[in-house]
């Protein structure tokens, strides 16, 4: 612990580092957790005799100057806060691991990607990217995907996002676009929110954001968990082998739960219900011993390959469709374990574009290029100096030597008279690494050209792939992001800055442009069967919107690309799945205890949700609420019987709305023996009546919800409970 270490004890990284090189990062972090000491003690040492009162004149007198116990505890809370990060403020981290599978030595030089079964620790951090730190997880926002591999070359991080693309090609509009979408300067309203009219002023005049404008419009832009999304490195990497030879990369990570979402209501009630859901969610499967789990992708392809293509690979709006390049999955990641402390790990960690090792390389998008500034200029400001890598969060498992010294809050103790080189006092040493011992080599990619400010001419088609992306999705999927546009276009204010947005959404599709033009009050320029109102609530408006697809460009010669639909070819698990169990006095103990052996077993989580906290029968503990817990937090209700028990849910207006809400959201509700009863004397009786039948057991859930589990037999374990619960 660093408190205890004797002077003698030497702190210089070189030897910190030459103990890691046989450590685990694992162990590295937790070598500077510092667990509270018996002894109460001012950051000097002093023991404390008294902390509850300051040191005054006379009992009623006033405070003195001298009282230097009070003076440094006020300082250290007065600096407690630092800046929070410009854009991924609200984020939530865990550590793990990363074990190859698969060897990419035809590749890359890198070992993180050659060597089989070897586990590098990693930390992830996950984000919203509009919203400040203290608010809400479920806001329609792109999610960060930052990923940091402590390997044996030296720190690699892949700073991603859920969304394989991004608003604009080069990086010098990031100011621009962040602006736009960040609250309005004057009154700072909306809270992470993009439905206001500074950002489809921005939008609307920047035509090249109009595909990742459609995935942040889908499903995709509100998550069920950080475990239920896929991560993308979004710009063309470079891979280096062993003969110099360059391919190129993108990296992709494939949740093993499958892509699924929210729904949009869900989403915004979450909010208020529990801001944390997704930094919960994560906590608690992690802290139950259910690590989150991802599979690494790669999609490797030669520059030969990519001239043929219709868009360019440099261009950070447009996917490489996996119909042309497959992804080859190499290895997967696993986070099974919470940060000690959330400051000095999840807040402090400086993610950086530029932390590579050799074997990989940089392509020229400049939107990667443009960070490749910015990620080490943010940490300055951010973190206060430039010995920010010495936190142990972002210190690396191998050793750092170089000559870099002093510095505000330097660490390390360097011993000796040199700093510099070539030096012969102290025999040289660091000394420069060769290529063929790993010293980091660019790829000696040629590069000429005019000094110009220009786009190319290949970044040109700005609807291609939107279009592309709107017909990959299934008739359920295109009417929520209908209803999406619709939501956030009705909140600007400013007319011209809506029937430009219509503008842009006519060349991606006519019908999907008429939906949300009439939702606007404005009259549909081309066909379309919108109505006022806007939705597609009759069978055949559905239809139309779900046939409707629009000729493609951009795309490789696609119409259709596979990967981007997530109600399609998604593991639909119970793992990781929430269920609510209403209870009330007198429930069937039996039924309860089979439901939740089954649940447990299929890696569900399940609450019991009782009129009050504790015992409500044998062996059947209620720990939620129906006053502090809400079917938004949950993926699934499940009401046993026991007919005490359902004399009292009846009774009650809030088990009502338990399961309305769950019905509305079309959620599974499964109910046993008299729990029927409950169903059929709250309001959707009727519809589970017309859906079901009055027998007991599983409900299939309804239709508008791409991605749920579809009945309960799915959520697993609830046949078998159905099984058990006959009574
Ligand atoms: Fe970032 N971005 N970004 N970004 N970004 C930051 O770095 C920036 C972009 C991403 O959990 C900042 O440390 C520019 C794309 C993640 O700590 C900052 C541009 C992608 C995180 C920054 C982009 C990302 C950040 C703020 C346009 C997906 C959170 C604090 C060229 C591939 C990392 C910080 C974490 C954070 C700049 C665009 C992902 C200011 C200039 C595209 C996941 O440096």
């Amino acid at each position: 612990m660093a408190q205890n270490r004797k002077l003698s004890t030497p702190l210089s990284l070189d030897d910190t580092a030459s103990k890691l090189d046989e450590q685990t990062k694992a162990q590295d972090l937790s070598a500077n957790t510092a667990s509270p000491g018996a002894r109460l003690t001012d950051n000097m040492g002093h023991a404390v005799s008294d902390d509850q009162n300051s040191l005054r004149a006379g009992v009623r007198g006033p405070t003195l100057m001298e009282d230097f116990l009070f003076r440094e505890k006020l300082h250290h809370f007065d600096h407690e806060r630092i800046p929070e990060r410009v854009v991924h403020a609200r984020g939530a981290g865990a550590h793990g691991y990363f074990q190859l599978d698969k060897s990419l030595s035809a590749y890359t030089t890198a070992k993180v990607l050659t060597e089989v079964g070897v586990q590098t620790p990693v930390f992830a951090r996950f984000s919203t990217v509009a919203g400040s730190r203290g608010s809400a997880d479920t806001a329609r926002d792109v999610r960060g995907f930052a990923v940091r591999f402590y390997t044996q070359e030296g720190n690699w991080d892949l700073v991603g996002n859920n969304i394989p693309v991004f608003f604009i090609q080069d990086a010098i509009k990031f100011p621009d676009l962040i602006h736009s979408v960040k609250p309005e300067p004057h009154n700072e309203i909306p809270q992470a929110a993009s439905a206001h009219d500074t950002f489809y002023d921005f939008i609307s005049l920047t035509p090249e954001s109009m595909h990742m404008l459609m995935w942040v419009h889908s499903d995709r832009a509100i998550p069920r968990s950080f475990a239920m999304m896929e991560g993308f490195g979004v710009h063309t990497f470079r891979l280096v082998n062993a003969q110099g030879h360059a391919h190129l990369v993108k990296f992709h990570w494939k949740p093993l739960l499958g892509v699924h979402s929210l729904v949009w209501d869900e989403a915004q009630k979450i909010a208020g219900k529990d801001p944390d859901f997704h930094r919960r969610t994560m906590w608690e499967s992690i802290e139950a011993g259910q690590p989150f789990e991802w599979e690494l992708g790669v999609q490797v392809f030669t520059e030969a390959q990519a001239e043929g293509w219709d868009f360019d690979v440099l261009d950070a709006t447009k996917i490489v469709p996996e119909d042309l390049v497959p992804v080859q999955r190499v290895g997967r990641m696993v986070l099974n374990r919470n940060p000690d402390n959330y400051f000095a790990e999840t807040e402090q960690v400086a993610f950086m574009t530029t932390n590579i090792v050799p074997g990989i390389d940089f392509s020229d998008d400049p939107l990667l290029q443009g960070r490749n500034f910015s990620y080490l200029d943010t940490q300055l400001s951010r973190l206060g100096s430039p010995n920010w890598p010495e936190l142990p969060i972002n210190r690396p498992v191998n050793r750092v030597a170089n000559n870099q010294r002093d510095g505000h809050m330097r660490q390390t103790v360097n011993r000796g008279r040199v700093s510099y080189e070539p030096n012969t006092l102290g025999g040289n040493k660091p000394a420069e690494v060769p290529q063929a011992r790993g010293g980091y080599v660019s790829y000696p990619e040629r590069v000429s050209g005019p000094k110009v400010r220009a786009r190319a001419e290949s970044f040109g088609d700005h609807y291609g792939q939107a279009r592309l992306f709107w017909n990959s999705m299934t008739p359920v999927e295109k009417e929520h992001i209908t209803r999406s546009l619709q939501f956030e276009l009705s909140k600007v204010e400013t007319r011209d800055i809506r029937l430009r947005m219509l503008g842009h959404l006519e060349r991606i599709n006519e019908v999907l442009a008429a939906q949300v033009a009439r939702a606007l009050g404005e009259r549909p320029r081309v066909g379309g069967t919108a109505r006022p109102g806007g939705t597609a609530d009759s069978a055949a408006e559905t239809a139309v919107l779900a046939a409707a697809t629009t000729p493609t460009s951009a795309s490789g010669r696609l119409h259709r690309a596979k990967g981007l639909s997530q109600e399609e070819g998604q593991p639909r698990l119970a793992r990781g799945r929430k269920v609510a169990i209403l209870a009330a006095e007198g429930v069937n103990a039996a039924q309860v205890a089979a439901v939740s052996k089954a649940l447990t077993d299929a890696g569900a989580m399940a609450d019991i949700v009782g009129p009050h906290l504790g015992a409500l029968a044998e062996g059947v503990v209620a720990n939620k609420t129906l006053a502090n817990t809400d079917p938004v937090l949950y993926d699934a209700v499940l009401v046993p019987g026991g007919a005490a028990s359902i004399q009292t849910l009846i009774g009650l207006g809030d088990a009502h709305n338990f399961v309305a809400q769950a019905y509305k959201h079309a959620k599974p509700i499964g109910a046993l023996g008299e729990g029927t009863e409950l169903l059929t004397a709250s309001e959707i009786g009727r519809l589970l009546r017309a859906i079901a039948g009055p027998a007991a057991g599983a409900v299939q859930a309804p239709a508008g919800r791409p991605d749920a589990v579809q009945n309960l037999s799915e959520v697993g374990g609830m046949r078998l409970a159905s099984g058990a619960g006959a009574q």
